[in-house]
């Protein structure tokens, strides 16, 4: 979209064909949505999870909705029962499913109806290293992102792995929608640098929203 009388990018930005940055989407709604996050943290804790080879994530995660992500010894995938607890991943709430549909309807995705949001708690020096989001069944649609918390810096490549990766900076209320081409684009967060968010302190948290079933 356009920019304002001070130069500052306002309306939905594209990043790449597929890739639709909108800057403050999640703002207005940022204590709600955090209120909702606290709940089902309640339900299913944030636990560092270990990947095939065996490394503790230095990302913290949790789900809901009716898959949630995991890894452990035999790899990644999607499952309806939190390990952790044995029980389902919560239900997704409805404010985070319907912002999630919105941001994806903004972004020329309509019709998004997520199944599964990975909650990802970084503390300062927490990254995730470059890879793809190849889990889903159905790569035809797209995966939302809402930053909250401190800001990180995200890389983001092309299909390959030697495609050299861009820095997007991603702060406080910021959504990010990827879809298309961008979809299977390599991506990563750099280590979190120290910090103190008014709402969240020393922590960002991020949410993913697919289509994983
Ligand atoms: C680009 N999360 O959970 S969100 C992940 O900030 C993940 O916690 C990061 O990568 C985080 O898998 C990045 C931005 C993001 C999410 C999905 C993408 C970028 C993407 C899928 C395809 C391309
Ligand atoms: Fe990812």
């Amino acid at each position: 979209m356009g920019a304002d009388l001070f130069g500052t990018q306002t309306g939905p930005l594209s990043l790449a064909p597929g890739a639709v940055l909108m800057r403050d989407y999640a703002q207005p709604i940022d204590t709600a949505l955090l209120a909702a996050v606290a709940e089902i943290l309640q339900l299913a804790p944030l636990r560092h999870m270990h990947t095939r080879g065996g490394y503790r994530m230095s990302v913290a995660m949790s789900n809901c909705g009716a898959a949630g992500w995991i890894t452990d010894r035999n790899g990644y995938r999607y499952d309806a029962i939190d390990p952790d607890t044995g029980r389902p991943w919560p239900a997704m709430p409805g404010l985070l499913r319907d912002l999630a549909t919105r941001a994806a309807c903004s972004a020329g995705f309509p019709g998004f109806t997520p199944d599964a949001c990975l909650i990802n708690r970084y503390e300062p020096g927490a990254r995730l290293s470059l890879h793809q989001d190849r889990n889903e069944r159905d790569f035809g649609a797209p995966i939302v992102s809402v930053s909250l918390g401190l800001p990180a810096t995200l890389l983001f490549g092309g299909c390959a792995r030697r495609t050299r990766p861009r820095r997007v900076d991603l702060a406080h209320g910021d959504v990010v929608v990827w879809g298309g081409a961008a979809r299977m684009a390599y991506h990563g967060v750099l280590p979190l640098e120290e910090g103190l968010h008014a709402l969240l302190g020393r922590q960002r948290l991020n949410l993913t929203f697919r289509r994983a079933l």
